[in-house]
């Protein structure tokens, strides 16, 4: 009803446009678009959600006070904000499954830009956004993005967009929140040459060339796995608040850590196919690790010189034929309860059994046999047959 009145108002008297501008409206209907579009800046929200809708189009809208929802709206094609510079919440387009262009050319500051779940979204329109704190493109077809110039922001969620190849954030300095890539195009790669500073976790997947060569510290968890490089040098990284995981990188060779000196949390480098050796260069300067290490893969070696503290557990799972002897030996110069050092060799690659994904690290009894390798291993009996010539 009031929407209708604002409407009518709007059309016939322009001089009541300006109070429709100012009051939160939901949109309906075609003919409710109608409040909005004469409004150049509007404060509240404008909410757009479950309707038939087929295309939005506020051209003269340069700044909303408040924020927009476009959301399941099933037939909506298009959306033009594209006078639209500023909006000092969120603009969130979300489920609007026909939904092909969301052109905001001329946004440069917004407080949280959020579309998700726009599957046939191929094109989002911005040159240049200078001032943001969230940014989130989950599940869209949009190919590439423009720049995000700001120095700083809070969440950076970029996940399942199969044509989106390059990503880059190229005056990001730091993050106080999470930064996760994932699931996005074959040949992904991002760029993160300023970031310094991640203040949450972070996690980067399916890529095939990542930049993140100023990283200096990452607050929660750190996170490597399933890209396709074959190395990963980070030479400014010192510390982590959580865990490293570094795991199912399919073609990783050599990972290369030279400043890393405290991990939070556990070390996990695990099934990455490729990858034989931890050098004395990969981690020369880790010294404290708060969790355990656990290592699955074909290692023939691993060396970490520099340790001289660790909470948990150092456990070595060999897909290869690693002489444990060796490796335990050499481990022991640094690692000097002997009672935290496990090591197998000819382990097999995957658990037939479900419930083992916690990894024991009650893995006290070094020498262990019969008692222990079926919590180990979670598969058993072929194991001791197979390694037991190695081990025992
Ligand atoms: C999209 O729709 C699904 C199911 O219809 C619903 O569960 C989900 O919350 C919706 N997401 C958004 C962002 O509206
Ligand atoms: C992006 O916008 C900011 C702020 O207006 C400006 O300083 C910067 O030069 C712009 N960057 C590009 C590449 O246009
Ligand atoms: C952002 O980085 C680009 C590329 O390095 C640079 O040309 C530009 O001046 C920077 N902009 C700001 C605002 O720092
Ligand atoms: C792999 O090494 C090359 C050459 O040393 C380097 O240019 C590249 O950045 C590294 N890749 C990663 C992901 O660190
Ligand atoms: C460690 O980081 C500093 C700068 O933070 C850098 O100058 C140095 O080269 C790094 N060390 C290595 C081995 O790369
Ligand atoms: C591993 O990468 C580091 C840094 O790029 C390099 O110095 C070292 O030679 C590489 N090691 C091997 C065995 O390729
Ligand atoms: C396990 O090993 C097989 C071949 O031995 C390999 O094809 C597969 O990718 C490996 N899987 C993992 C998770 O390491
Ligand atoms: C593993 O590497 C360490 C350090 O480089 C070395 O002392 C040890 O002999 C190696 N073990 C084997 C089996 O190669
Ligand atoms: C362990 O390996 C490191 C790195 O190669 C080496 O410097 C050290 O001498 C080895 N220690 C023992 C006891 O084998
Ligand atoms: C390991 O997993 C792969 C696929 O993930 C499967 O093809 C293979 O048979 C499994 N091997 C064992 C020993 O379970
Ligand atoms: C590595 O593979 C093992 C065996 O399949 C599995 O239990 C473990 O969770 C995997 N680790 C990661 C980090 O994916
Ligand atoms: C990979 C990962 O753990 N991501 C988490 C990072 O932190 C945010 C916020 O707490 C979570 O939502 C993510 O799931």
């Amino acid at each position: 009803m009031v929407m209708k009145k604002a409407l009518l108002l709007s059309l016939f008297a322009a001089s009541y446009v300006h109070s429709a501008c100012d009051e939160s409206v939901k949109v309906e209907s075609n003919d409710d678009l109608g409040s909005v579009v004469s409004c150049s800046k509007f404060k509240g929200d404008i909410t757009i959600k479950n309707t038939p809708i087929a295309g939005i189009n506020f051209g003269g809208l340069s700044e909303v006070d408040g924020s927009i929802f476009i959301e399941n709206n099933k037939d909506l094609n298009n959306i033009y904000l594209s006078g639209l510079e500023k909006i000092t919440g969120q603009l969130f387009v979300g489920n609007n499954t026909k939904l092909s262009v969301l052109n905001v050319d001329k946004l440069s500051e917004v407080k949280e830009f959020r579309a998700i779940n726009n599957p046939n979204m191929g094109e989002v329109t911005f040159h240049n956004i200078s001032s943001i704190e969230t940014i989130q493109i989950i599940q869209t077809s949009v190919s590439n993005l423009g720049i995000v110039s700001a120095e700083s922001l809070k969440n950076i969620e970029i996940t399942s967009n199969k044509k989106l190849d390059s990503i880059g954030f190229p005056n990001l300095t730091e993050t106080s929140g999470y930064v996760l890539f994932a699931d996005n195009g074959k040949n992904g790669k991002v760029s993160l040459p300023e970031l310094a500073k991640i203040n949450g976790n972070c996690s980067f997947s399916d890529l095939s060339e990542l930049d993140i060569g100023k990283l200096k510290s990452v607050g929660s968890d750190f996170t490597i796995s399933a890209n396709s490089f074959k190395n990963i040098t980070i030479r400014t990284l010192e510390k982590t608040g959580k865990a490293v995981t570094i795991s199912e990188n399919s073609a990783l060779e050599n990972i290369t850590f030279p400043n890393l000196t405290d991990i939070g949390g556990s070390l996990n480098i695990q099934n990455n196919t490729k990858m034989t050796y931890l050098y004395p260069d990969s981690f020369p300067k880790l010294k404290s690790i708060s969790g355990s290490i656990v290592l699955i893969g074909p290692f023939d070696n691993a060396s970490f010189t520099a340790i001289s503290h660790m909470d948990g557990s150092l456990s070595m799972k060999s897909t290869g034929d690693i002489n444990c002897d060796g490796f335990k030996k050499n481990v022991s110069s640094y690692i000097k309860n002997a009672n935290k050092v496990t090591c197998k060799g000819n382990v097999k690659n995957n658990s037939s059994k479900k419930g083992d994904k916690k990894d024991s690290d009650g893995s006290s009894d070094d020498s262990d046999s019969g008692a222990n390798p079926v919590q180990f291993l979670g598969l058993v009996s072929t194991f001791a047959l197979v390694a037991g010539t190695f081990l025992f």
